[in-house]
């Protein structure tokens, strides 16, 4: 069977790591066919478009897209593929690796993020010269998909339960829906929940990662508050994402385009590789999933490391050593 899989690298340094994880995927014996999209700034300067039609109807027909960083164009590329894909959930895990410099090693989280709305639902004004709006939308099925995946996720890998970081505190009403809807499923399928403050959360999880697990969390929060726990596990250039629908999936590295360092081939292609091996299990890869995971395991414990990890490696040489493990 084949797997058609859209490669879209989008700017900066989407373009030197998202190839590499073509190349590890290649480098398996699954019979993948990848076709190859543009999309974000630089296409926009180009064609006056962020994202073009065909690379929209690609990703929304392919089996999985590989989706590299989006950068002033985000809103307009990043937001319409999830919905290509009809992903209604962000998983990011967030886990310390063996022998990596981190300020909390103890940190094994995963957060299970809103996809399709909260303050990303694209509703923004700019009424006057002094004023401008935004409306955060929150429903009710939404919040009960993403809980109901939540349940399931729980359930399947072992998990206690899950935290809910919202603010209901202060937007009671989108926030009070989104905490309130997800605590009826989660009660419904018998599973356990506790709830934090986001702000709180931001504190607590500095301190003592270990008290947190699974935290399920509104859009905006999701995107933060993972961005946060890359700083403990050492930084951006270590957290996958899964974007994941019904039918297709999306799977792109946390971090952005990191203009500082695009271009010059030392990006750490390791998000972009365990979001492939992320990739390689929802389309039943499990076994060969497990191998590139252990791969990148040893070669950030063992191997070359690029420059934001101390070290002096290119990109291309982490990669040839992540194969050179497979
Ligand atoms: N690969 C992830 C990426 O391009 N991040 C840039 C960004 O602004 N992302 C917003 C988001 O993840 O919602």
């Amino acid at each position: 069977m084949t797997h058609e899989i859209a490669v879209i690298p989008g700017d900066g340094i989407g373009q030197e790591v998202t190839p590499a994880a073509v190349d590890v995927l290649e480098s398996l014996e699954i019979d993948f066919e990848f076709t190859e999209a543009d999309a974000g700034d630089a296409v926009k300067e180009e064609t006056g478009e962020a994202l073009p039609q065909e690379t929209y109807d690609l990703a929304a027909s392919a089996d999985a897209t590989l989706f590299g960083a989006a950068g002033e164009t985000a809103a307009d590329v990043i937001l319409p593929l999830r919905t290509a894909v009809d992903s209604f959930v962000n998983i990011r895990p967030a886990k310390a690796y063996p022998g990596i410099d981190a300020v909390r090693p103890e940190t094994d989280l995963v957060f299970l993020r809103e996809n399709t709305e909260g303050v990303y639902s694209g509703i923004e004004d700019r009424l006057t010269q002094d004023v401008s709006t935004l409306t955060r939308v929150v429903t009710e099925s939404a919040s009960e998909r993403l809980a109901e995946f939540a349940c399931d996720y729980v359930e399947d890998g072992d998990h206690d339960g899950f935290t809910i970081a919202h603010k209901a505190n202060v937007m009671r009403e989108t926030d009070g829906l989104f905490r309130d809807t997800v605590n009826s499923v989660a009660d419904e399928n018998g599973v356990e929940t506790d709830e934090v403050l986001m702000d709180a959360f931001a504190t607590r999880v500095c301190l003592d990662p270990e008290q947190f697990d699974v935290v399920v969390c509104p859009n905006l929060a999701g995107d933060v508050l993972s961005d946060l726990a890359a700083g403990l596990v050492g930084g951006l250039g270590l957290l996958p994402s899964a974007n994941v629908g019904p039918e297709r999936g999306l799977f792109e590295p946390v971090h952005g385009t990191a203009p500082d360092i695009a271009g010059e081939g030392v990006a750490n292609p390791a998000a972009t590789i365990v979001s492939a091996a992320m990739l390689l299990e929802y389309l039943g890869y499990d076994e060969e999933s497990d191998r590139v995971h252990e791969a990148v395991e040893d070669t950030l414990e063992n191997g070359p490391r690029t420059p934001d990890l101390g070290g002096n490696a290119s990109t291309e040489d982490v990669t040839d050593a992540i194969i050179e493990r497979l």
